[in-house]
């Protein structure tokens, strides 16, 4: 497969792992899984006829890690962005004391009303990095960077999780604990 071929599935994954499984004629678990072989039967259905090794080489392949395969390879999902109500089970966390948003500066009066909403997700999504921060942001338009205080509502009880390829997530930031980075 070239470099366009396994973009355009993975594309197609996140949509149906994340989204819309019907797409695919596929359902999900309470966990967000599918079976691998219905996958592969119903993309060569639908638009790409390819293999296990295929699939295992998009998910590898893929940039931000977006999808996982159970060890016994039986099994797909996405570690994180679905706006389909699924629970991934993920154990809650003790966050790093500052975590970053990246956004577009048309939210911002918004956001420091209502804060950070998950809007079509299941959560707000947080990261470590700055610079991938930025780049979600800019997805949207001029991007900023806002800075959560993390500590803060972790010590005030609320809960974070950190995805399987390293997305930090949590249900809402309060704007009492968002400045400008
Ligand atoms: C904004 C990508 C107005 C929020 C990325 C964001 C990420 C508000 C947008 C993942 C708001 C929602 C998620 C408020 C939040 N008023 N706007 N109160 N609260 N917003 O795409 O975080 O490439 O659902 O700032 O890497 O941008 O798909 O969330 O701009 O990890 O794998 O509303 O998607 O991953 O947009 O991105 P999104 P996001 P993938």
């Amino acid at each position: 497969m070239n470099e366009k071929q396994i973009k355009n599935i993975s594309k197609f994954l996140s949509l149906v792992l994340r989204h819309d499984p019907i797409k695919a004629n596929l359902s999900l678990d309470t966990a967000g899984w599918t079976s691998v072989s219905e996958l592969l039967t119903n993309l060569e259905a639908t638009r790409y006829s390819i293999n296990l090794e295929q699939l295992k080489e998009v998910v590898d392949n893929n940039d931000k890690k977006r999808f996982q395969i159970s060890d016994d390879c039986l099994r797909i999902r996405a570690s994180q962005g679905h706006s389909i109500n699924i629970d991934l089970q993920l154990t809650p966390k003790e966050p790093p004391a500052v975590l970053f948003h990246g956004t577009a500066t048309r939210f911002v009066d918004s956001i420091n009303l209502q804060g950070l909403k998950a809007g079509s997700r299941n959560h707000v999504h947080l990261s470590t990095n700055v610079d991938t921060a930025l780049a979600v942001g800019q997805r949207y338009g001029k991007p900023v960077l806002l800075k959560v205080d993390a500590q803060a509502m972790y010590e005030q009880g609320v809960e974070f999780y950190l995805s399987e390829n390293g997305v930090w997530l949590t249900e809402h930031v309060s704007p009492n604990f968002i400045s400008n980075a």
